[in-house]
């Protein structure tokens, strides 16, 4: 039998901490022969919450998970684990100003970057979910200098299976027959979904996304807008934010960055920025990436109009404008 990987939720006792343990201890992750110790990491006011979920894993008896870990102590739960889930941060509520939200999120990204750099494996993968994800996951780089910058990335593949969810439903295809959309830039409403290279699989072949949607106007207008507002409109729905979506697509990215992508797919990912399509170096900016051994690249060369150009010129420099606020509340 495998040596059992650590895995650290933070967050653990929140809405996406409650979908992801489960997803986690049953192998959607890392595999089904792949087993797991889960380290929960929660703040004081949902320790009980957070020992709730602990009791609610022991009677799964999941027969994959080796041991279970919650506490409210960074350095306890981020002591040896090899995959970070950073689910836990805080979120903006009516009324508050983004200077503030951003500043509690930077003094948690600072807090808690130091305890991975310094008790995590090495080699540790970190997703970064909480929002700001790429600016968070920013200042998680910036103060764990230790961890190689290709160890830390932010969640934008919720984005992605959203956007081949509504390809699938518009065209009436399996989802599992869609691939290579794209999501350039932030985790926010000014992400550019991208269908541009994108294809379906059909009786008659692998055919361009562009070529069986006749309709322009709905691709280059109401396709994008669905995408970026869809997590508003399950707010709406549910009163309640996305949670076993964001945490299936969390097991996606993980699984696709540990155990490599399909030969011919790319997902998308949250990335620090190596210049790729003109982007900015600096950034943590969502890119088209393939995976394998461990290890992610972004996939080169890809055409890009003027149409999209401008879309990810703008979402590029709304990260710019996140980065320079978070940089305000350091000092
Ligand atoms: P919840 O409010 O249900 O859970 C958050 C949990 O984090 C709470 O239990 C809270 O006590 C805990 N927490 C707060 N500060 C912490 C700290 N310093 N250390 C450890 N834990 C801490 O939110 P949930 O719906 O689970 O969403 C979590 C985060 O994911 C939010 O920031 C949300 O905006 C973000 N999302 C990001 C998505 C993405 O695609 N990148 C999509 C889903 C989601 O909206």
């Amino acid at each position: 039998e495998k040596e059992p990987v650590r895995v650290l939720v933070t967050g653990a006792a929140g809405q996406i901490g409650y979908a992801i343990v489960p997803m986690i201890a049953r192998g959607v992750m890392l595999g089904p022969d792949q087993p797991v110790i889960l380290h929960l990491l929660d703040i004081e006011p949902a320790a009980e919450a957070l020992n709730g979920v602990k009791m609610e894993l022991i009677d799964a008896a999941f027969p994959l998970l080796k041991g279970v870990i919650a506490t409210t102590d960074p350095i306890e739960a981020c002591m040896g684990v090899n995959i970070a889930v950073m689910v836990g941060g805080f979120p903006r509520k009516e009324g508050m100003e983004r200077k503030d939200v951003m500043s509690k999120n930077v003094s948690i990204y600072k807090a808690q970057a130091s305890a991975l750099e310094k008790h995590a494996a090495e080699d540790c993968k970190v997703l970064v979910i909480a929002n700001p994800a790429n600016t968070n996951a920013l200042i998680l780089k910036e103060f764990a200098p230790s961890i190689p910058e290709k160890n830390i990335t932010c969640l934008t593949r919720l984005d992605h299976n959203r956007a081949l969810g509504q390809i699938s439903e518009s065209l009436d295809v399996q989802v599992s027959d869609v691939k290579n959309v794209i999501i350039w830039g932030n985790h926010s409403s000014t992400q550019y979904p991208d269908v541009n290279h994108a294809t379906v699989q059909t009786s008659s072949g692998e055919k361009p996304v562009r070529e069986l949607v006749s309709d322009d106007k709905w691709l280059n207008a109401e396709f994008i807008t669905t995408v970026q507002q869809r997590g508003a409109a399950v707010i709406k729905a549910r009163k309640l934010s996305s949670a076993l979506s964001a945490a299936s697509a969390a097991c996606d990215h993980i699984r696709d960055w540990v155990l490599g992508t399909p030969e011919g797919t790319w997902v998308s990912m949250g990335v620090y920025s190596d210049g790729s399509y003109g982007i900015q170096p600096g950034l943590v900016y969502s890119f088209p990436v393939t995976c394998e051994k461990g290890k992610w690249s972004i996939v080169q060369g890809l055409k890009i109009d003027d149409f999209s150009r401008a879309k990810m010129d703008a979402t590029a420099k709304e990260l710019v404008e996140e980065k320079s606020l978070a940089y305000s509340c350091l000092n």
